[in-house]
């Protein structure tokens, strides 16, 4: 290996974490194949009866994001904000020093150089991860593209770092565990000004590929900013109508709130056809011809498993038959997996996420909240062409939600490029289990970006307001919710292949076909558009007092770098609802 930088970088890390190895990681298949083997001989592994499928569980203190424990060591706390959780550069830096300090002993210390966009996109960037976790490396080969490709794009100077350890090194003769870790002592830690990311204590998700939040969200937003692109939580997808043509969108909803659904869409509407770009994230450029291009810098799903099914998500359980990890789902009794909303009925006797007994008896769940699977794009049955078009596919309309279960309508279209971006900066959402911490609190999430946005939240919804220039096409935004429910708490909207119904309406809107009822929260579908229960279209004044309220307050908590777009419109809606 060439790279003097990159040899550098390695024999620092080396010299500070203390390696028993190291091992430069070339991508291919041997290599997998052996590092494969490793994990099942340590039982992070179990092999399931689906071809090149494997299971893994986690220590139970290791189940998902840590947004406590998650830091943006900007060197001003102002450019931070008030979002995230700041600590002083240098301070942070002692700190996590003192942690690394030996802390790969009696491991290998793998270095994962990967590209994060299609190879040869002029939006993709490369960048290297070092990782003591073989279980992290096989879920990076999935999710990235890794080794020699991206090591042959890598740069001769500066790059963007990601130092991980699981946080547990071994005493010589000292028996590994089958999921190593250290929830004690976990810190994500980013040093946007050095483009470096440290991570310790955790191998899940989020928390240990670093190429995918830390990395593809808060570095990369913080460029996008710099640089004046877009680096977002959304999903990416083409919609075909039955004439054939076909318009692109994103959505941001927040974690665990229906992106790899919406992604893999099965549309229940004759003629209308959803395919998919991405499940989780774009990075989003300007084309010379004005209009916004979207590329998914990722190559795999990190899913969530719950929920899953062949009723409502068909393309995901196809993408999942071969070459998929799986991590916190139920084993079955012949090798194969399971989790709540699988099937109508659970197995009969199963062992659970945590490696015990389980029958559908049982007083805790087969599969944790949020178990998922690794599973490459190109598996979705339902890829679109221009998955990996290097310059990215045409955005028409974008859409934001989250997970409401009153007051926010299932659909409304903004009055303009402002309030649609006062319409992602309003977003609130009930928390689920893809962080730790309470389920079903409601929180406000802007553009689906909370635990993502790597500089001050005011700085960006800037940002987003700037975007609007004359030379340029905007793309339409819409605002939904999926997870409205009645009085016994049961879902009033069918919700996954229903779906498209939704998103037919936004393709009229675009091309001006269909009118709509303007107020104060949106345009809105005429009465009759979908023939369902009008309590989808409920506008309750009081609720939506209430809403303006709670959001003045929030927003305040932005104090000056809150846009004037922003506050102009927070005044519009409390002025319409100001006399109820
Ligand atoms: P992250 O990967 O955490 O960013 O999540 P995501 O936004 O991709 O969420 P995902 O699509 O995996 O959905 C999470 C949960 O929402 C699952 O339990 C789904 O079953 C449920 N869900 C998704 N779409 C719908 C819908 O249209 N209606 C209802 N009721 N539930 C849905
Ligand atoms: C999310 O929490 O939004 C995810 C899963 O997509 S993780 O990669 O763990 O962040
Ligand atoms: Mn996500």
């Amino acid at each position: 290996m060439k790279n003097q930088y990159l040899k550098n970088w390695i024999e620092e890390m080396t010299a500070l974490c203390q390696p028993e190895e190291v091992h430069l990681v070339d991508g291919s298949d041997e290599e997998n194949d052996r590092l494969i083997q490793l994990l099942i001989k340590k039982n992070t592994f179990i092999k399931l009866k689906r071809p090149n499928c494997y299971l893994a569980r986690s220590n139970v203190e290791d189940v998902a994001r840590v947004e406590d424990r998650t830091f943006i060591c900007s060197e001003s706390e102002r450019d931070a904000g008030p979002t995230n959780n700041w600590r002083a550069p240098a301070e942070m830096k002692e700190q996590m020093l003192k942690l690394f300090r030996g802390s790969m002993r009696g491991r290998t210390m793998y270095v994962v150089p990967y590209c994060m966009g299609p190879i040869d996109s002029p939006w993709s960037k490369i960048a290297v991860e070092i990782t003591d976790s073989p279980y992290v490396v096989v879920n990076m080969r999935i999710m990235a593209r890794i080794g020699d490709q991206a090591l042959k794009k890598l740069g001769a100077d500066a790059f963007i770092k990601c130092l991980h350890s699981v946080g547990m090194p071994l005493q010589v003769g000292q028996s590994d565990v089958t999921w190593p870790c250290n929830p004690k002592e976990t810190y994500i830690v980013h040093f946007p000004e050095k483009q470096e990311v440290w991570s310790f204590g955790s191998g899940y998700g989020g928390n240990a590929l670093l190429n995918k939040k830390c990395f593809a969200l808060r570095l990369a937003s913080v460029m996008g900013r710099e640089e004046g692109w877009l680096a977002e939580h959304m999903l990416i997808i083409g919609l075909t109508n039955p004439e054939g043509v076909k318009k692109y969108f994103t959505a941001s909803f927040p974690s665990a709130c229906g992106k790899t659904n919406l992604a893999m869409l099965t549309s229940q509407l004759p003629g209308w056809k959803v395919e998919c770009v991405g499940d989780d994230i774009a990075w989003m450029h300007w084309g010379k011809d004005g209009k916004l291009y979207a590329i998914n810098p990722e190559a795999g799903f990190f899913g969530v498993a719950p929920g899953t099914s062949l009723k409502s998500n068909p393309s995901a359980m196809k993408t999942i038959e071969k070459n998929t990890i799986f991590t916190n789902v139920a084993l079955t009794d012949d090798g194969d997996v399971w989790w709540e909303g699988m099937t109508d009925q659970p197995p009969e006797h199963l062992i659970s996420w945590k490696g015990v007994d389980w029958t559908p008896s049982s007083q805790e769940k087969a599969a944790h909240p949020n178990s998922r699977f690794t599973a490459p794009v190109s598996q979705c049955p339902a890829l679109d062409p221009d998955f990996v078009a290097p310059l990215g596919v045409p955005i028409s309309g974008i859409i934001f939600g989250g997970r409401r279960s009153h007051t926010m309508p299932l659909v409304r279209q903004a009055l303009s490029w402002q309030h649609g971006v006062f319409l992602g900066a309003s977003m609130t959402s009930e928390t689920t289990a893809a962080a730790k911490g309470e389920v079903g609190k409601l929180r406000h999430d802007p553009f689906a970006m909370l635990p993502f946005c790597g500089y001050h939240m005011g700085d960006y919804f800037a940002h987003w307001l700037a975007q609007d220039t004359s030379s340029r096409t905007m793309p339409e935004i819409f605002y939904v919710n999926w997870f409205l429910k009645d009085e016994n708490g049961k879902f009033i909207w069918p919700g996954y292949g229903e779906n498209v119904r939704v998103l037919k309406w936004m393709c009229e809107r675009i091309d001006s076909t269909v009118p709509a009822m303007q107020t104060a929260v949106g345009y809105l579908p005429t009465p009759g558009t979908f023939s369902d229960d009008e309590k989808l279209f409920q506008i309750d004044p009081a609720a939506w007092k209430e809403e303006a309220k709670d959001l003045e307050t929030y927003l305040a908590t932005f104090g000056n770098k809150l846009p004037k777009g922003i506050d102009e419109e927070l005044m519009k809606l409390k002025k319409s609802f100001s006399k109820i």
